[in-house]
């Protein structure tokens, strides 16, 4: 019978196990070493989890990007809790924004003790997850996660980075109505929970400018073909199309919306304003065709510190922003902040001051968080794509 003995298992245990095995041990050590349990107590693990696999690779890499940048920062500038300097280490998980993959890993991540975790970044991932991470006491900061439900269950451990799919979802439909002028819209979801919820927050909001909901459609957030969905939209004669979904799909959704010449606008929330749908639709983009909104902003001075973390990050990943790195990079920096003033990254400890946060200057903006750990007055940066670039029309809050 063979042990591996590992970093846990001291050399006391690993006497016992051999006396149990009847094994002779010689000259076995009758205390456990203190250096590497010292070693074990500076390592502070924070949990990160994204799809980095699946169609929104991308994003989750973008996400996760963002939080080893502010992890390595952290540990070159140094971090010292309970009198002792710590090293934060990085534990990078992959959901594949597949609700049930979601909750293995953020069990995986409770079972590996992690002091916090950073994401998840769907919503249909970051809401079963959040049970697990609440019944363990681990705080969780989700960077992008917009559907209200997130922070509405009562657990004393979600936190959100964004504004929810409430303030999106009624944002844009206003804007659909009022500023574009859409008198009929088709509405189309990819059945996800951000899908579903922010197409419906959408509706109800271009109902109540006085715009009319001329068809509802649903494909899914692994569909490829929306002819038949299309086919049926263009019989509508929608001036304006909104997808409640992400840039993967939203982009060979663009270019059959071409091949069928439907000329509507095209809508959609944060989960298709990333640089990569203007890669993924091609020309099937005109100029002010497209209409999204980030769930965040930042105004005045703070736009300086954004476009530093933009240039920083470039150089860094060779990659420009997609989404979400910058939320990320705050939320991971605000959790290890909370641990620095409560001088314990014991979760019990730290959640307290992590819950008071109050007008943390991130690059993201200030960062205060309300009583169901939602972000106080968050913004919307809208946006549209002009020349085959992302250009911000107004931040709204
Ligand atoms: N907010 C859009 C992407 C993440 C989500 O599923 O909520």
């Amino acid at each position: 019978m063979q042990f591996k003995v590992t970093g846990t298992l001291t050399l006391v245990a690993a006497a016992v196990l051999l006396a149990a095995c009847g094994k002779k041990e010689e000259a076995a050590p009758v205390a456990a070493p203190a250096a590497p349990v010292a070693a074990a107590a500076s390592v502070i693990k924070i949990g990160h989890v994204g799809p980095t696999s699946g169609a929104i690779a991308h994003l989750g890499k973008d996400n996760e990007n963002g939080a080893r940048l502010a992890i390595e920062e952290l540990n070159a500038g140094g971090v010292t809790i309970g009198g002792k300097k710590v090293t934060l280490e990085l534990m990078a998980e992959d959901d594949a924004a597949d609700p049930k993959q979601g909750t293995a890993v953020a069990q995986k991540l409770v079972d590996a003790k992690v002091a916090g975790v950073v994401g998840h970044l769907n919503s249909g991932t970051t809401i079963p997850a959040s049970k697990i991470y609440s019944d363990a006491g681990i705080p969780q900061i989700s960077p992008s996660a917009t559907n209200p439900k997130y922070t509405r269950q009562g657990f004393k451990t979600t936190f959100r980075m964004v504004a929810d799919d409430t303030q999106l979802g009624g944002t844009l439909g206003k804007y659909a109505v009022t500023t574009l002028k859409g008198k009929s819209i088709a509405v189309i979801d990819d059945r996800t929970a951000y899908g579903q919820g922010v197409a419906e927050e959408f509706s109800k909001a271009v109902e109540a400018a006085g715009g009319k909901v001329v068809a509802k459609e649903f494909t899914t957030d692994k569909a490829t073909d929306f002819t038949s969905i299309l086919t049926t939209i263009k019989g509508k004669k929608p001036d304006v199309v909104f997808f409640g979904g992400m840039d993967a799909v939203a982009g060979p959704m663009l270019k059959q919306m071409k091949s069928l010449a439907i000329k509507a606008k095209f809508m959609g929330g944060d989960g298709i304003c990333s640089t990569e749908l203007v890669k993924l639709a091609g020309d099937a983009i005109t100029d002010d065709q497209v209409f999204c909104a980030e769930a965040g902003g930042v105004e005045g001075e703070a736009k300086a510190g954004m476009e530093e973390f933009k240039t920083k990050f470039k150089a860094k990943y060779n990659a420009d922003v997609q989404v979400y790195a910058p939320y990320v990079y705050d939320a991971v920096k605000i959790m290890v902040a909370a641990m620095v003033k409560a001088d314990s990254a014991d979760p019990a400890k730290y959640l307290p001051v992590l819950a008071a946060t109050a007008d943390y200057k991130g690059v993201t903006g200030p960062v205060s968080f309300d009583e169901r750990g939602d972000i106080k007055n968050g913004a919307l940066t809208l946006k549209t794509i002009r020349a085959g670039q992302l250009t911000t029309l107004a931040v709204i809050r």
